[in-house]
C-alpha cells in the first residue's frame, strides 16, 4: 500500500499525501517504512520555517507569502506544527482561519499536525513527514512552528530557510528565548511595525546577530495585513535560497548525524533498559547502596561478559 501512494504523491495527489501523512503520524513503523524507501530520492521543494512566539503574526505572513509565491505559479505545501495540548492554547485554528481563504486554491495543501500526544517524538515525526512533503512536486513548503523552545529548534535544522518573525518592544522577550533559534535563523522580521515600538526590537536583533557563512541575516520590518510590506521578505527569502547551497550541505550533514544519535540513544536506552541486571542496579542507586559511577560501571561489566559468553 505505501508503494501505490507513494507513486501517486510523485504524481502529485495531495488525497494520497495527505492519507500517507496520516499513517506516518499515528504509526512510527509506517514512517520507518516510508523513510527507508524515500531516503535517496532527490528532493525538489524548497523548505521555510516561519517560528517565533505566538501571536506575533506567523499566520498572517504566510497567508500572503502564500499569495505571493502563488501568483507566480508555484505550489505551495504548509504544515502547521503545534506542540501545544488543545487545553492549554493549541493554535491550530486561529492559524487555518487565518489561511481560509486559500484552502480552495489547488496551488495550496494545507495541513496541520497537532502533537499534544507525544511532544517529544513531534520533531521527528514532522522530520519524516517534510522529507515525504519535498517529494510531492510542491515547489515550496512551508512550516509553522510555535514558540521558540528546542521543537523549533528541531525542526528549523531541516529547513533550507528559517525566518524567526518578532515583534516591537521586544528585548527581554528575546534574551528568554531558546538560545539556540535566535543563531539558527536566516532572516529577521519584525511584524506589526504599524505599532510603535519596532526599533527596540530591531537595536536589540542588530547588537546580536552577526554575519555568518558570508550571509548577513537581514532584518526586515512588516506589516501582516499589508501585501506590500511582505514582498521583500520574499524577496530575501528566495536570494538566501539561491545562495544557501553550501550552507545547507553542512546543515542537512549535522542534521542527519543529529537524527542518527537520537535513534542510537533511543536504541541503545532501551537495549540497557532490557538487561536483567537493569532494575536491580537501578534499585541499588536509589536505595544509596551503590554509588552511580560504580554502578555503571558493574553493569557494563556484567554486558561485556555476556557479549562475549554469547560469542
Ligand atoms: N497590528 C497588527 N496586527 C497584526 C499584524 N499581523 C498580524 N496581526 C494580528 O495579530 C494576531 C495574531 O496573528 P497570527 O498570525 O495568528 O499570529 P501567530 O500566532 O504568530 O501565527 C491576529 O489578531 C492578527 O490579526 C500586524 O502587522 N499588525
Ligand atoms: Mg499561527
Amino acid at each position: 500500500m505505501i508503494d501505490t501512494l507513494l507513486e501517486k504523491i510523485r504524481n502529485g495527489d495531495e488525497i494520497a499525501l495527505s492519507k500517507l501523512i496520516t499513517l506516518m503520524e499515528e504509526d512510527e513503523g509506517v514512517r520507518k517504512k516510508v523513510i527507508k524507501k524515500i531516503f535517496a530520492c532527490p528532493v525538489k521543494g524548497r523548505i521555510i520555517c516561519f517560528t517565533g512566539p505566538p501571536g506575533v503574526g506567523k499566520s498572517t505572513l504566510i497567508d500572503q507569502v502564500l499569495s505571493i509565491l502563488t501568483s507566480e505559479g508555484n505550489k505551495v505545501g504548509v504544515i502547521l506544527v503545534d506542540p501545544r495540548s488543545p487545553f492549554t492554547g493549541g493554535s491550530l485554528l486561529g492559524d487555518r482561519i487565518r489561511m481560509q481563504r486559500h484552502a480552495t486554491n489547488p496551488r495550496v495543501f494545507i495541513r496541520s499536525l497537532s502533537c499534544a500526544e507525544n511532544p517529544e517524538g513531534v520533531s521527528r515525526s514532522v522530520k519524516d513527514i517534510l522529507k515525504l512533503m519535498a517529494l510531492a512536486g510542491l515547489d515550496y513548503i512551508i512550516v509553522e512552528t510555535v514558540g521558540t523552545g528546542q521543537i523549533a529548534v528541531e525542526v528549523s535544522h531541516i529547513c533550507h530557510t528559517t525566518v524567526l518573525v518578532l515583534m516591537p518592544n521586544m528585548g527581554d522577550d528575546i534574551q528568554m528565548m531558546k538560545a539556540g533559534i535566535l543563531e539558527t535563523a536566516d532572516i529577521y522580521v519584525i511584524n506589526k511595525s504599524d505599532l510603535n515600538g519596532a526599533e527596540l526590537t530591531e537595536a536589540y536583533l542588530k547588537d546580536n546577530v552577526e554575519k555568518r557563512d558570508g550571509w548577513t541575516p537581514p532584518i526586515i520590518k512588516t506589516v501582516g495585513y499589508n501585501r506590500a510590506t511582505v514582498v521583500p521578505l520574499v524577496e530575501k527569502i528566495k536570494e538566501h535560497l539561491s545562495k544557501e547551497s553550501c550552507r545547507y550541505r553542512e546543515k542537512v550533514k549535522g542534521l542527519l548525524t543529529t537524527m542518527f544519535m537520537d535513534h542510537l540513544d533511543e536504541l541503545a536506552l532501551k537495549f540497557l533498559k532490557n538487561n536483567p541486571h537493569f532494575e536491580k542496579v537501578v534499585d541499588e542507586v536509589a536505595e544509596c547502596k551503590k554509588d552511580y559511577y560504580t554502578a555503571i560501571e558493574e553493569l557494563f561489566e556484567k554486558m561485556k561478559k555476556e557479549v562475549l559468553k554469547d560469542d
